[in-house]
């Protein structure tokens, strides 16, 4: 198929739910959810990276700690396809904290706090598009 806006979203495995050695049951969650896994990687990001990938939450309270969060450990990032991808990723993930996350979604089962909470989805298809392209070159798309 080819690649069009509204069928690709970027994700991250965070590094709490790398670290918990739950990597595998987030991936399976994602096949089950229908989702094609077009591209993966695991990551270590530099803080630099880190701050990079969240420029768009620079001087928000939080920025220093997710930035430092995010560059603690190996991640696993990825390009998902599925109609209407950012939703549909959204929606399996669930609520940024993971308290307030809906029975069954990701966060709600695997999210620790709402800082570490396992796992990252683009929020439009403008900005998935940024996010793949920061991790990924058209190339690695298979
Ligand atoms: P999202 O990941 O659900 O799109 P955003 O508001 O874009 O949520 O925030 C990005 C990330 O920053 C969150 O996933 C979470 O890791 C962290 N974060 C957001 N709000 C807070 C907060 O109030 N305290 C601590 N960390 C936060
Ligand atoms: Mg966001």
């Amino acid at each position: 198929m080819a690649d069009q806006a509204g069928n690709l979203t970027f994700a991250i495995i965070k590094p709490d739910a790398v670290g918990a050695g739950n990597t595998g049951k987030i991936i399976d969650r994602i096949i089950g959810g229908g989702f094609r896994i077009r591209a993966m990687k695991m990551i270590h990001q530099t803080r630099k990276q880190s701050e990079g990938f969240y420029e768009v939450h620079r001087g928000k309270p939080f920025y220093e700690g997710l930035t430092e969060f995010m560059s603690s450990g190996p991640c696993v990032v990825m390009v998902l396809e599925k109609d209407g991808a950012v939703k549909a990723w959204r929606d399996l993930m669930g609520a940024t904290d993971p308290t307030k996350a809906d029975e069954g979604t990701i966060r709600k089962e695997f999210g620790g706090s709402v800082g570490e909470n396992a796992t990252h989805g683009s929020d439009s298809d403008e900005n998935a598009a940024i996010e793949i392209s920061f991790f990924f070159s058209k190339l690695e798309l298979v």
